[in-house]
């Protein structure tokens, strides 16, 4: 079954990366409404319904993935029969595998326009949208050169560097304890994100918030590059996002764990960088201040707050 198979490959990271997660997923409910064989509406529903959950239960930090689920789903909301229901799925499926890519091409070309001939970028982790604005910025002509952090314990800087290589970018690989080593040599910090707050804060791979640290310090702009449906509508209520917390043999291998009784591993996979450290949020709407973040969700996710009302206002559910 195929949501069976996303949430295998999303939970072994073979899937991985906010934007990559949230497409998969609307990909994996497209082919679980085509491929349904439900015989009525009611149970189209409920199949939906659950796959929808298996899909959102399977990484907790990344927000495009309840987004995206979410769109999708509102595809059932209108529907009278079944072939509408199918249909309305399908269709928001189709439509947001559409704009986020989109979205990404977008981000690319104004986060571009923020990188200057003979910048030198530091990366942390591996973000198609913050990629997707170096190499913009490469192809445009510009000459850059990037360092790019390994990103213990999952090497997820492998990936970048071997992309950023492909591209024919100068690159400098460091570990992630050396960033402050070499910030001075840096002019822009551009990092992805996994959510980002009504605050303005932005939840991104473990050490996102120790860079940012160390470039405020020096003086030198973070740009985080984030999709519209990676902001948290439920943050304007007061709901956090919860930081995933991965196993500990990621970071220790269990033989070693087992001889150190005493020894607990712990390995959160993000971390939250608070507003004042970052200078721009490039979405596809345009570039903001983190303070901003509320008008986006007010435009762009204003669904999630609406029906949040619905629920604060009668919590059964019920017709009155
Ligand atoms: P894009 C990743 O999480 C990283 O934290 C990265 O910065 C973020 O998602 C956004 O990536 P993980 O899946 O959507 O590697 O920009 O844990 O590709």
């Amino acid at each position: 079954m195929f949501v069976t198979e996303t949430v295998k490959k999303i939970k072994s990271m073979e899937i991985r990366g906010a934007g990559r997660i949230a497409r998969a997923c609307a990909e994996a409910l497209r082919r679980h409404a085509t491929e349904s064989r439900a015989g009525d509406l009611a149970s189209f529903r409920r199949e939906m319904e659950s796959a929808a959950q298996v899909l959102v239960a399977t990484r907790p930090t990344a927000v495009s993935l309840p987004n995206a689920v979410h769109l999708v789903m509102s595809g059932l909301e209108q529907a009278v029969t079944l072939d509408e229901a199918r249909n309305g799925v399908i269709v928001r499926a189709e439509q947001f595998i559409y704009s986020s890519q989109h979205a990404v091409e977008k981000i690319a070309q104004f986060g571009a326009r923020h990188i200057r001939d003979g910048d030198t970028i530091l990366t942390h982790c591996n973000s198609e949208a913050a990629l997707g604005c170096i190499i913009e910025a490469h192809r445009s002509g510009k000459e850059i050169e990037v360092f790019a952090t390994e990103v213990r314990p999952r090497n997820q800087g492998l990936v970048t560097i071997r992309t950023l290589n492909d591209a024919g970018i100068k690159t400098n690989f460091i570990v992630d304890s050396a960033v402050r080593s070499f910030i001075h040599d840096v002019d822009l910090v551009i990092v992805g994100a996994d959510a980002v707050t009504v605050n303005g804060a932005v939840v991104n791979k473990i050490g996102t918030s120790q860079v940012a640290h160390t470039a405020a310090e020096a003086r030198v702009n973070v740009l985080v590059a984030a999709e519209t449906y990676k902001f948290a509508p439920r943050t304007i209520f007061g709901e956090l996002i919860q930081i995933e917390e991965r196993a500990g043999n990621e970071v220790l291998a269990d033989e070693i764990s087992r001889s150190l009784p005493h020894v607990t591993v712990r390995n959160p996979a993000f971390d939250v960088t608070p507003a004042e450290y970052i200078d721009l949020i490039v979405t596809e709407a345009g570039a903001i201040p983190p303070q901003m973040a509320y008008i986006i969700i007010r435009e762009y996710l204003g669904w999630g707050i609406e029906e949040f009302h619905k629920t604060f206002e009668n919590p059964t559910g019920h017709e009155e």
